[in-house]
């Protein structure tokens, strides 16, 4: 095993700051308060806490206020990392299926179990019968971010799976096909912009993603009282809706003719000025006449907006000091997500908002991932392969989740006979969950790396759970990337975890030493394998900030970031606003701007497609929200999170219910072609006519679940309803927005 730090009871954590204070020995007198400071894990946002604690009991959890970046911007959800650490329901040890019951076991033994059963799998069926899915809190937790990739290599597998196919994918492919690089994300310069058009996003409940920003609803008020204006497109008024100058409620599926419609009238009236980018740009001209169909009147109908709108809007963002297109998941999961992220790109670029402040900057955070990225030959690919059953193409290594349960459905060879599950939920978060609960159901072996028994591990034979948040260190490998201003912020872990618990990067090191030991991959006596373990998270990191851009380098003096630095500074670190970074930072081979990728132009014939449907469509057609108490599939366990009213409601518009004879709080059902759930109906003109919305991440109710809060409020999951058979063609990613439904009253029961 690899070599783990033993700290003392009491030397909670290593911050300058915090081991100033008395150490939590039990002593006849009182113990004094102490402060530990750290990130909260969460969501993207990177607050800064300030967590009291009487000996080992937390007392509050507060915003940082001295915190470089959040400066005391928290929100309910971290409060609840208390109740997550607390909870009763969290597993603390390996659980290993016996028929319908579960034994705990010890974790040699389940180690040891995990990674025969796997290879057993891989020795009769071949390497890619075993599927790795990654959910999202691997983002947030680096040694699972880490030593993931290392239980992948050690697998060999090819079916690879992970929740940037619900999510960012359009994102990466628009910038690996645009700027050479998956990784290479512009952000919202927030803070200096004077027009902010935001599409498919509600930051002010979701704090921001793929822009971190703690304290968004802050920064976007701050905006409009400097002069600037933001403009929310949305089919739903929402919370970002409601603050902003102007709210535009677009039919869904359809932003990629509104994109396309800005662009037309940014061209035709001569508004493109790309300043210094100009001679960076590569297929200027293609994207110009490619564009040129599309006017606004053209797409008017179809978007549900007017065509002055469209066109006013155009020459106000082209005419702004400074100005950012920013579009996120209501966007990136929908029929057109790839060519709605590539126009967004464009729209930037060409009014000369790419790279500059105000605009869509890139960061050049302590650890520069798009550096290490080219440093392991890691750029990023598209579509060098097809999956097996759909056809679809491989993103950066995966297959999109959209064809998970067909892949383990059909019989031949490459069908999927075992699947692991890390830190991810896709019963609940990927379309159709219903089906892919039955293949699940249907499997050799699975396990799952999960802290609690939910929807998806309780089809596991074997849960392996990590330590809680709090028993961790934590650094932002990959938020930093994404943030709206260069600081960097370590966190040591506040509780020392008990003796026979494992961290992420401790299971997934475990499971891919032994079988790296066992498949003959080599992988166990790779010098990196090994010295991986030695080292752990904690040292892989120090040796990252250290060859960072701003790192001290390897030497032992010298000036520069190191950890041992980031731990003296127990609220982060400034590093400065974001600069220009191009041309140094792109990757393309010919060092531009590739506005008009061959396979993105080719696929405006489905923005044509899509055009000329709109006309024959009517019906009701479903989107997703996120809340502010919830977090995906997996904070519904905490009773202060979900107290309240029912969160699970079917949003309608008036005109709609009275259509169909509905009134606010009847029983619905919403039924579409994968599948029908029933909710309470709440009736608000929040909505556009013709749109209704539920939450995601919901659907506590299936047998054998092991969370007892979330059970008690179940709601549904809006997952039965969206289809795994509607994906962007283009690049797999689901589609979650504008799913067809039709909406009924559930008939009252016979009366008796
Ligand atoms: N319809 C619809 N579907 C969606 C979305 C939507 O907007 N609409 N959003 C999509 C998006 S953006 C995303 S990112 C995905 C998320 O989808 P997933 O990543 O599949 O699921 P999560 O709900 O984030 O579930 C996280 C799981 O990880 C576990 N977990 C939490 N912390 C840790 C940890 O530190 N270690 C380990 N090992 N496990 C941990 C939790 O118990 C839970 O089981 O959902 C997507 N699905
Ligand atoms: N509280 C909370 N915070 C979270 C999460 C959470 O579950 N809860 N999840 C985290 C994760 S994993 C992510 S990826 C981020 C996501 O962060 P955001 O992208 O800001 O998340 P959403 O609130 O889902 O915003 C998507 C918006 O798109 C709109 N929309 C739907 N369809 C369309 C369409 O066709 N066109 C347009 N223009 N808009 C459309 C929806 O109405 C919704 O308001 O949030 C993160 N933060
Ligand atoms: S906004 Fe996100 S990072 Fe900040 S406290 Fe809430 S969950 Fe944590
Ligand atoms: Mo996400």
């Amino acid at each position: 095993m690899a070599r783990y730090e033993i700290r003392l009871p009491g030397d909670q954590c290593k911050h300058r700051a915090c081991s100033a204070a008395p150490p939590a020995i039990p002593s006849r007198q009182a113990p004094m308060p102490h402060t530990h400071f750290r990130t909260c894990s969460l969501c993207e946002a990177m607050c800064g806490l300030a967590i009291e604690l009487d000996g080992n009991r937390i007392l509050s959890i507060r915003g940082d206020e001295e915190d470089v970046f959040s400066r005391g911007h928290i929100c309910p959800k971290a409060v609840a990392l208390k109740d997550l650490h607390e909870d009763p329901d969290r597993l603390r040890r390996p659980l290993l299926r016996r028929g319908s019951d579960w034994e705990e076991i010890g974790w040699e033994a389940a180690l040891d179990l995990a990674a025969e059963r796997l290879l057993e799998v891989q020795r009769a069926h071949g390497r890619d019968a075993v599927a790795v899915y990654q959910g999202n809190p691997t983002v947030h937790n680096y040694g699972a971010l880490l030593y993931g990739q290392m239980l992948v290599r050690a697998l060999r597998t090819r079916s690879r799976f992970s929740a940037t196919s619900v999510d960012q994918l359009p994102h990466m492919l628009a910038s690996l096909l645009m700027f050479g690089h998956q990784l290479l994300l512009p952000v919202p310069d927030v803070d200096h912009t004077s027009f902010l058009l935001m599409l498919g996003a509600n930051p002010l409940v979701s704090n921001g993603s793929l822009m971190t920003a703690p304290g968004i609803e802050r920064r976007l008020r701050a905006l409009r009282a400097r002069g600037g204006r933001l403009v929310v497109v949305d089919p739903r008024r929402t919370e970002t809706a409601a603050i902003a100058d102007t709210h535009l409620a677009i039919r869904p599926g359809t932003d990629a003719l509104f994109l396309l419609a800005l662009l037309q009238v940014v061209f035709a009236e001569g508004l493109a000025r790309p300043g210094r980018l100009a001679p960076m740009l590569s297929g200027l001209d293609e994207v110009q006449a490619a564009v040129r169909e599309f006017t606004p009147e053209r797409v008017a109908a179809a978007t549900g907006l007017s065509a002055t709108e469209i066109r006013s809007l155009a020459r106000a963002f082209a005419a702004a000091p400074s100005a950012v297109a920013y579009g996120r998941v209501g966007v990136s999961t929908q029929e057109l997500g790839g060519v709605c992220h590539w126009l967004l790109y464009v729209l930037n670029a060409v009014t000369g908002n790419l790279d500059r402040q105000g605009g869509a900057m890139f960061t050049r955070p302590a650890i520069d991932l798009v550096a290490l990225g080219d440093r392991i030959g890691q750029r990023g690919h598209f579509a060098k392969g097809r999956s097996r059953v759909r056809g679809l193409p491989e993103f950066g290594g995966e297959w999109p989740a959209a064809v998970l349960a067909e892949e383990m459905e059909t019989p031949g060879s490459g069908q999927i006979r075992a699947f692991v599950s890390l830190a991810g939920n896709p019963v609940l978060s990927t379309p159709n969950g219903a089906r892919l609960e039955r293949a699940l159901a249907g499997l050799d072996f699975m396990v799952s790396i999960d802290p609690y028994l939910n929807e998806t591990s309780r089809h596991a034979n074997l849960v392996l759970p990590p330590v809680s948040p709090l028993e961790r260190d934590h650094y932002d490998l990959v938020f930093h990337v994404l943030a709206v201003r260069n600081t960097a912020r370590y966190s040591p872990a506040l509780f020392t975890p008990p003796a026979d618990a494992r961290e992420d990067w401790q299971i997934l090191h475990g499971l891919a030493r032994r079988i790296g030991a066992r498949n003959g991959s080599g992988l166990v006596s790779s010098w990196t394998t090994r010295a991986a373990g030695r080292l752990g998270p904690r040292g892989l990191l120090a040796l990252l900030l250290r060859t960072g851009p701003h790192g001290r380098g390897l030497r032992p003096w010298g000036r520069g970031l190191t950890l041992k630095a980031l731990e003296a500074a127990p609220h982060g670190v400034d590093i400065g606003p974001l600069t220009s970074a191009f041309p140094q930072a792109l990757r393309t081979a010919d060092r531009h701007i590739a506005l008009a990728p061959p396979v993105l132009v080719a696929d405006l014939q489905r923005a044509r497609t899509r055009l000329a449907r709109a006309e024959s469509e009517g019906g009701l057609s479903l989107i997703g929200r996120r809340q502010l108490r919830s977090n995906n599939s997996w904070m519904h366990n905490s009773e202060r999170l979900t107290k309240g009213p029912d969160p699970c409601t079917l949003l309608m518009h008036p005109g709609d219910a009275s259509a169909r004879g509905l009134a606010q709080g009847d029983r619905v059902d919403v039924r579409s072609r994968a599948g029908q759930v029933q909710a309470t109906l709440s009736v608000t003109d929040a909505m556009r006519p013709g749109v209704v919305s539920l939450p995601h991440g919901w659907g506590h109710h299936r047998p054998g679940i092991r969370l007892g809060v979330a059970a008690q409020r179940p709601g549904v999951s809006l997952n039965d309803v969206t289809d795994e058979g509607e994906v962007d063609v283009l690049c797999g990613t689901a589609v979650l927005s504008g799913v067809p439904v039709e909406v009924t009253r559930v008939p009252p029961p016979p009366a008796p």
